[in-house]
């Protein structure tokens, strides 16, 4: 977990197996060796529940992910063996959603450059800052539709910006517009966020054909998984002037991040921060407390995805 809330009161409840504390190579001995015992298992972005870990615990009843992505869990596999998943969405959907405009914000005005211009001593010898580019009233193209992406397009609404999606199907009650291929919303936005879910389909579907039609005026946002973006392909659109900007909290290796983008002041850069509010992760673990609490007394999961 590395969420020191979530650890304390997982060990008041239970016999906690502090996987993350063992070094990579020691990994699966330390599972080997307390397989029979571990019945649960506590996943978040970084650590799942893969073909080989749900084939290394023979006793495991559930899977309680510590985020709402569900990419690193083998959920197959999972329904096959009658292993139970669960997620924690709903409670983190602000904070991902107004980071995800503050990127926008802070990419299009330039605020991490800015406030480098005034810690350096630059505004002092230099004078004033240079103009930047207004994000009130851009059209806002949103790829994936779901609860985050919703509540980032009634965000941007505020801002007077148009909104258009993609999305697998049309949403009915949306006066949003539509466009049923990823390309064409690109070349008809100008701020492009990704707020799907990773899955085979959605993996690289910012290509380079995408950036190019997003073009030199166009800012990318991605607040949902790395490999949503073909990172060399991002950053040879950026150090080519090919694409505007871009706003990145997840990355395709994490915590590794392309160095090529350190020195490029129309980059944003977070470290997987989405959820990081004090807020939202106590949330989270509240979840994931209460769906394994549910398992253990045979009641109705919180937040059931198998
Ligand atoms: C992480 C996230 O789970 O919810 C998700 O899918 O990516 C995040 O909330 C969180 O950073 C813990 O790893």
């Amino acid at each position: 977990p590395t969420n020191s809330y979530l650890e304390e009161e997982l060990s008041k409840r239970c016999k906690l197996f502090r996987l993350w504390e063992t070094p990579p190579e020691k990994r699966r001995e330390f599972l080997r060796a307390n397989a029979a015992s571990i019945r649960a298992l506590v996943g978040n972005s970084g650590v799942g529940a893969d073909a080989e870990m749900i084939d290394a615990l023979p006793a495991l009843e559930i899977v309680a992910s510590f985020g709402v992505g569900l990419d690193k869990v083998d959920l197959a596999k999972c329904r096959k063996k009658g292993i139970r998943v669960t997620n924690t969405p709903d409670v983190l959907t602000d904070d991902v959603a107004d980071l995800a405009i503050g990127l926008a914000l802070a990419t299009m005005r330039r605020i991490c450059e800015a406030d480098r211009y005034v810690r350096s001593g630059a505004w002092k010898a230099k004078g004033d800052y240079k103009l930047t580019s207004k994000f009130s009233g851009k059209t806002v193209g949103i790829i994936g539709l779901g609860r985050i992406g919703l509540a980032i397009a009634e965000r941007a609404e505020a801002f007077d910006c148009p909104i258009s999606y993609y999305s697998r199907s049309e949403k009915p009650h949306t006066n949003y517009k539509y466009h049923s291929s990823v390309v064409d919303l690109a070349a008809n936005c100008h701020v492009l966020i990704v707020a799907c879910a990773l899955t085979e389909e959605t993996r690289h579907i910012v290509n380079r054909e995408v950036m190019d039609a997003l073009g030199p005026k166009g800012v990318l946002v991605n607040v949902g998984r790395g490999a949503h973006v073909d990172e060399p392909e991002l950053v040879s659109a950026l150090l080519e002037g090919r694409l505007g900007g871009a706003a990145l909290d997840v990355f395709e290796q994490e915590p590794h991040v392309p160095e090529q983008l350190f020195g490029l002041d129309n980059v944003v850069l977070v470290p997987h921060a989405g959820s990081g509010t004090w807020e939202t992760r106590k949330a989270m673990a509240d979840l994931v407390l209460g769906n394994l609490e549910a398992h253990a007394t045979n009641k109705p999961l919180l937040t059931p995805v198998v």
